[in-house]
């Protein structure tokens, strides 16, 4: 039995969450609210003790990290639809991308987006009670994200992560003129996770970035991207909405 501990259908549960339906595998699906730190509570933190949404449960082997995760899914499971190439060149070069929107992307829209959601939610508690959060955090630069939230990020730090999401997205629409995705003619991991860090959030977030007339190529790959069955579906999944407003337990 495969299930899957998961957010809402984006970031890092959505990398894992299309992964699953593009790939036609059912699982039992576990929706952990962490607007309400249920990530951190004694129970999850057996299944992952980085306290962190997505962990897979493949007949009691737990999976970590999304990029890893998909890959696993892959090697799981060989006779469902492909998310990856064949070819070594190209195997290399998703994981290049993958490599990059990891290590730079994620991290660059994620202060925008905790900025504005988990700000919210760290300034509806009171010190005490933000405090007793903070302190089952297992890793101490998430305690130090999740304070950093409730005081506000420097302007400096909003700026420089900016400036690294015009770079990705010029990256991409670049990469675009070569092929209809990320590696040529393939929809791979790699569309998927950049979709799930940037590009499917990219002209809501940053408007003066990802719009039709400074990323044409772009924008018309999320379009792609939507009309994919595997990743509506994904994004069509009934989470409860707890963002910012969750009344705590
Ligand atoms: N590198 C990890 C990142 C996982 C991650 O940052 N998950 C976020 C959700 S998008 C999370 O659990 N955040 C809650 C927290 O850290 O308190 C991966 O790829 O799985």
């Amino acid at each position: 039995m495969l299930k899957l501990y998961h957010a809402a259908p984006f970031a890092n549960s959505g990398k894992v969450l299309i992964a699953l339906k593009e790939k036609e595998i059912p699982f039992e699906s576990h929706f952990i609210d962490l607007h309400r730190f249920e990530q951190h509570e004694p129970w999850f933190l057996k299944l992952n003790p980085d306290g962190q949404v997505p962990v897979l449960d493949h007949d009691g082997f737990l999976v970590t990290q999304t990029t890893i995760i998909s890959e696993y899914l892959e090697d799981a499971f060989p006779d469902t639809p492909t998310l990856r190439p064949a070819d070594a060149v190209d195997i290399a070069r998703m994981r290049l991308w993958n490599k990059y929107i990891d290590e730079h992307v994620m991290e660059a829209v994620s202060i925008h987006g905790w900025q504005v959601r988990a700000r919210a939610t760290a300034l509806s508690l009171d010190e005490d009670e933000f405090e007793r959060y903070i302190a089952r955090i297992p890793l101490e630069k998430q305690r130090k994200k999740w304070r950093q939230a409730r005081e506000g990020f420097p302007q400096a730090d909003l700026d420089a992560a900016t400036e690294k999401v015009r770079d990705a997205a010029k990256r991409v629409e670049d990469q675009l003129q070569d092929g209809p995705w990320l590696v040529g003619d393939m929809f791979t991991f790699a569309d998927i996770n950049f979709y799930c860090y940037c590009g499917g959030a990219l002209e809501r977030m940053f408007p003066s970035i990802g719009n039709r007339d400074t990323c044409p190529r772009l924008l018309d790959w999320v379009d792609r991207v939507h009309a994919r069955p595997g990743v509506a579906a994904a994004l069509a999944m009934d989470v409860p909405q707890s963002v910012g407003d969750a009344k705590r337990k």
